[in-house]
């Protein structure tokens, strides 16, 4: 049986949640804005799914929901967040403008964030920048879920790395993708449905191929495209936790007390300035150039561009609601009860 919620109940049950557990408003508004905008957008592997977890790891007072993110200016273009020990979504809003004042500033800046603990999806932060008029990448490490090419013992996360491109009077064009054949919490919802994984997702404990999702989780998940998507899941732990210095996957896999939460961890987000890569400053220009391309993308059957589906669910859900599982509505609200 599902619960049907508008997106203002989701926003409310998630905040209602994580202050109940000791949160303060700004923490819970932050994780309350990317849960929403996750139901909103149909994404639900990272929507009030992983809200009992965000609640786990505030009770055992694992991350500080009270922290106030720092900001320190590294470089003319690097702006550094330090979460304190928080959510990522709060060090992530708080960074936002010196990013893209320092990006508009230098023409490309970065942004590492520290010290946090992320447990969403990255085109919130990719797409609000190319919204803004920014080229913008993210990359994000976890704790060991996924094999190297070849192996068949968790080492890296699933890594996601985002993209956005701004357009003239088009929302951004943005892709946002996990390194491994499927994010883990893909697997996660499978296995709470009762529905087997397709082959190439992961290896149980002994290596052999599953497609069974308890021994998915239990074993390794793989990389998309083998040594290709293996060669990305290495590079995003080196943006996001090397040149930050956050915990790499396998340190972050030592210090998580496997509640469920969000490992400690790190991010990486960087934003470009199309007004700044010719001489003339057009940037509009640099936006036309590319537009064919979409076109041509488009004119051929059975393409989309990445996030439309996204934007797709973004015009139903506002009117229609969304759906979650009973017992993930009342998991919640037991957690509320805990407090
Ligand atoms: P998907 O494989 O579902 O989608 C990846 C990207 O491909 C999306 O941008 C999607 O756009 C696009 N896409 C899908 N199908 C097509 C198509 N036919 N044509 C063109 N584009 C397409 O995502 P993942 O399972 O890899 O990741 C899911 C989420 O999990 C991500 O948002 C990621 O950030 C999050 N995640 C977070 C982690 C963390 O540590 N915080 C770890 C791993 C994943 P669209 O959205 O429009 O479908
Ligand atoms: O779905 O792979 C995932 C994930 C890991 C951390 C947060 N989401």
């Amino acid at each position: 049986m599902d619960v049907r919620l508008t997106l203002d109940e989701v926003y409310q049950l998630t905040t209602e949640t994580l202050t109940a557990l000791g949160a303060s408003d700004d923490n819970a508004a932050a994780v309350a804005d990317v849960i929403t905008a996750a139901e909103r957008d149909d994404c639900k592997s990272h929507g009030l799914f992983r809200l009992p977890g965000y609640s786990i790891a505030l009770k055992n007072g694992r991350i500080d929901g009270k922290s106030i993110p720092e900001i320190n200016d590294l470089a003319p273009a690097v702006v550094q967040i330090d979460a304190k020990g928080g959510f990522a979504p709060l060090a992530l809003k708080v960074g936002r403008a010196p990013l893209a004042e320092k990006a508009r500033s230098q023409g490309i800046a970065a942004m590492p964030v520290i010290n946090s603990h992320h447990f969403a999806a990255l085109w919130f932060e990719v797409e609000a920048l190319a919204a803004d008029g920014l080229v913008a990448f993210a990359f994000v490490n976890s704790r060991s879920f996924v094999a190297p090419a070849g192996g068949s013992k968790p080492l890296f996360g699933t890594n996601p790395m985002s993209f956005g491109w701004p357009r003239k009077g088009k929302p951004p064009l943005v892709f946002d993708q996990a390194s491994s054949a499927s994010a883990r919490g893909e697997i996660m919802i499978h296995k709470r449905d009762g529905k087997s994984i397709p082959e190439g997702w992961a290896v149980d404990a002994d290596g052999n191929p599953t497609t069974d999702p308890e021994a998915g989780l239990a074993g390794a998940q793989l990389p998309f495209g083998g040594y290709k998507g293996s060669a990305i899941a290495l590079m995003v732990e080196l943006m996001a936790a090397g040149l930050p210095r956050n915990h790499l996957a396998f340190e972050a896999a030592a210090d998580d007390p496997g509640d469920g939460g969000p490992s400690k961890g790190g991010e990486l987000l960087m934003a470009m300035d199309p007004s700044r890569f010719v001489g003339d400053g057009d940037a509009d220009a640099s936006l036309d150039h590319v537009e064919p391309l979409f076109e041509r993308i488009l004119g051929q059957g059975g393409t989309r561009l990445p996030s439309d589906r996204r934007y797709e669910a973004r015009k139903r859900t506002p009117a229609e609601g969304i759906k979650i599982p009973q017992k993930l509505h009342d998991d919640i609200l037991a957690m509320q009860d805990s407090a």
